[in-house]
């Protein structure tokens, strides 16, 4: 039996692109590395999940609440919308997080749910997936974060190098996420090295 995989699209969201309120620098560059990672998958009959920033109006997250970040990806703007270019199947399962108004949490796709309100752990655990993809944005939150659950939760972790991109509030921090993340166990590829070749 060949290894049950997933892909897992972290946030890749119009505010964390150039020109969004959050940008990661060159964010859209992960669109069409995504898009051709997306076909391969789906063309082997492995699911794509796709995690969501949404935030309510006000949330904690926030400066205006002491919070670290500038308002962005709020439920129902066109920010919060997945990048108009990402090509998801239409069968993609969308994964929402950071909609508690109260906390400054929520980085991790780990911690966000269906819109079923299954976690994601327990969804890809359903689908029998041991092995786990990783792109998005940013490196140095939503997917350090994402990748750091990942490995915790006992899944074969990848990271998609060639399509994350960070925020870099301080300079260096995606470096720095990156090498978190090989020390605590995710591998580190890039889309072009993965083998979809079946040998069952
Ligand atoms: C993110 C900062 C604040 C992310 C979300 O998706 O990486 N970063 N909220
Ligand atoms: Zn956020």
């Amino acid at each position: 039996m060949t290894v049950q995989r997933a892909l897992l699209i972290v946030d890749v969201q119009h505010d964390f692109c150039p020109g969004g309120a959050l940008p990661a620098q060159d964010g859209d560059e992960v669109v069409p590395v995504l898009n051709r990672c997306i076909e391969q998958f789906t063309n082997s009959g492995y699911p794509v999940f796709a995690s969501r920033d949404w935030h309510p109006e006000g949330s904690a997250h926030f400066q205006e609440r002491g919070g670290p970040w500038p308002p962005h990806c709020i439920q129902g703007t066109a920010g919060a919308e997945f990048h108009r270019d990402l090509n998801l199947p239409d069968d993609v399962v969308v994964i929402t997080k950071g909609d508690d108004p109260e906390e400054d949490e929520g980085y991790s796709a780990f911690e966000g749910k269906t819109e079923n309100g299954v976690l994601l752990g327990d969804a890809l655990a359903k689908d029998g997936i041991e092995e786990l993809f990783i792109g998005g944005l940013a490196t140095d939150y939503c997917v350090r974060a994402s990748a750091l659950d990942a490995v915790k939760a006992g899944f074969r972790t990848h990271l998609l190098v060639d399509a994350i991109r960070g925020v870099d509030v301080n300079p260096g921090d995606s470096g720095l996420a990156i090498e978190e993340m090989k020390r605590d166990g995710v591998h580190i590829t890039t889309t072009e090295q993965i083998n979809f070749e079946r040998t069952a």
